[in-house]
């Protein structure tokens, strides 16, 4: 731009700003061309998000003003949120937050009505053949998702070879759920779309829109249903799994009559119930789903904690949840007796979500990642003692393994080793090996086949790769180019609940 222009552009731009400070709304225009440089890519042009939360005064409610002003300066940690104290300055930070705290011009409840306009069942569908279209083992599949431009693939996991690739709604997020038998797998997208697949045919077959921001769906055992939790609005949504029709949208108030955000729902299996997890207030719900009936808001068992459950892990049998907050601080819920029985002595940030179990020394462990700090907790499922807190590289978010396997692979993808998993011994607890699957570039989350021969590490980068290794000799068997591979997730794991992965 030559000097001229330049001084033009400053010109233009002061008179904006200056008319706009004589209407008395510098800090609103300005904050509002802020947000939509710097924010709407990722949280939406409308605020209603994206692959970002929604920034709404609602959303942000939890937030002291304090930290909210942390968040835009220094970004938040183990999620995409960067930090912008390098772009914007203190004055232009502390208008965009008290810009977000202001309502946008037009709000959308996302109601009932708003969820049925969305429904898509897609043509001719309900007729497919019930056997797969392709030779892979359909048990043996992984799905990939593929942040980058927004796919998933498919592999057949014999042959570790991509079979089909196809579209997802914007910013999959949390892990796609499978029906029992494996043909059907259900997808939530962080904006609000929940999509049904036919994997044995590679075509959706139905989908709908149950909110504006979606933590993540379950599916109930017995394949007739699906609950998608919300953030915004603050609802729980059932839907029939057999083409998504909406069968009732449930307002998430707990006892005392406080709405929340769910932080997220599971199948219990064993249970035959949903459980839902809460953010904001310290509850959480069991929904028995045996005697569901559409139209008819389902009977809510609300079991009060001590704190509320921000990340959690269930047990093998279902019957506890270990759970913590995002402020550290752990607790054990009994599900049968509804009621907290033990604290869990944790620190940093647990990532409980992504703890397994396997059984040592006659005993059976659980070990969580730590999304700040650097180690490996292990806890006893019976005592529900810290047995072993393991030294790794850094914070990480993933841990992963397979009864057929002797390792479990830990990330550090919160720190300098980002590109670097390490192999922990599950009898030793020392840490017996290391991969770096591309150098200096971040390395994380790792499936199993299903016969635990072979672990696939995604390599997470636009031009990335799923890396698959050989589980007992630890060395590289072959790379998959892939967009910004992120979670993968094997059908056989998956619905055999295998304590190697997450369920
Ligand atoms: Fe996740 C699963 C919460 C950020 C990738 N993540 C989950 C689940 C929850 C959760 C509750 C379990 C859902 C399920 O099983 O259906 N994730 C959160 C957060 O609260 C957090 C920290 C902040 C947020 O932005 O929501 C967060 N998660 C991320 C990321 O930044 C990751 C690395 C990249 C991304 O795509 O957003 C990420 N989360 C994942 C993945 C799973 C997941 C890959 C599924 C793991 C599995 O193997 O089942």
């Amino acid at each position: 731009m030559n000097r001229f222009l330049q001084w033009l552009a400053a010109y233009v731009l002061a008179g904006v700003c200056q008319t706009a400070a004589i209407g008395g709304q510098a800090a609103t225009v300005d904050a509002a061309a802020l947000y939509g440089q710097h924010c709407a890519a990722c949280h939406g042009a409308d605020r209603l998000g994206a692959m970002g939360p929604a920034l709404l005064p609602e959303s942000l409610e939890r937030l002291r003003p304090a930290e909210l002003a942390t968040v835009l300066r220094e970004g938040r940690a183990a999620t995409q949120m960067p930090g912008f104290a390098g772009q914007l300055d203190n004055a232009k930070l502390t208008d965009l937050a008290a810009w977000l705290r202001t309502g946008p011009a037009t709000s959308r409840p996302w109601a009932a009505a708003d969820i049925r306009v969305s429904h898509i069942v897609y043509p001719a569908t309900d007729s497919l053949p019930a056997t797969p279209v392709f030779k892979a083992d359909p048990a043996n599949l992984f799905l990939v998702v593929e942040a980058g431009s927004h796919h998933i693939s498919v592999l057949d996991g014999d042959r570790l070879e991509p079979i089909h690739r196809f579209r997802t709604r914007f910013a999959l997020h949390g892990g796609p759920k499978f029906s029992q038998d494996g043909r059907y797998v259900f997808m939530a997208s962080r904006d609000g779309w929940v999509s049904k697949y036919d994997l044995w045919n590679l075509t959706f077959t139905a989908e709908i829109r149950v909110g504006l921001n979606t933590r993540n769906v379950a599916v109930s055992d017995d394949g007739k249903w699906v609950l998608a939790g919300n953030t915004l609005p603050q609802t729980l949504v059932l839907l029939r799994a057999d083409d998504l029709a909406l069968a009732a949208v449930i307002d998430v108030k707990g006892r005392n009559g406080r709405a929340s955000r769910v932080s997220a729902v599971y199948d219990a299996a064993p249970r035959h119930s949903f459980i839902v997890a809460l953010k904001d207030i310290p509850e959480v719900w069991e929904i028995p789903y045996v005697s569901m009936k559409a139209g008819t808001a389902p009977a809510t068992r609300m079991i009060a904690l001590d704190d509320v459950l921000d990340d959690f892990y269930f047990d093998q049998s279902y019957r506890h949840i270990l759970g913590a907050s995002r402020d550290g601080g752990g607790q054990v819920v009994d599900l049968a007796h509804g009621r907290k029985v033990a604290g869990l002595a944790l620190s940093g940030m647990p990532h409980l979500g992504s703890g397994i179990t396997w059984v040592r020394d006659g005993h059976e462990v659980m070990a969580s990642p730590n999304l700040k700090q650097g180690s490996i907790s292990v806890i006893d499922m019976q005592s529900w003692q810290t047995v072993a807190t393991v030294p790794t590289n850094g914070p990480g978010f993933f841990l992963r393994s397979h009864e057929n396997t002797p390792y479990a692979w830990a990330d550090a993808m919160m720190s300098p080793k980002r590109d670097t998993l390490q192999l922990i011994d599950k009898q030793t607890l020392a840490v017996a090996g290391s991969v770096t699957p591309s150098p200096g570039r971040t390395a994380a989350h790792v499936e199993f086949t299903r016969d635990g021969r072979y672990a696939l590490v995604s390599v997470m980068e636009r031009d990335g790769a799923i890396v698959v290794y050989d589980a007992r000799t630890v060395r590289e068997v072959k790379r998959i180019p892939m967009d910004k591979p992120i979670g993968k997730y094997n059908v056989f794991n998956k619905t055999t609940r295998s304590s190697g992965t997450s369920h």
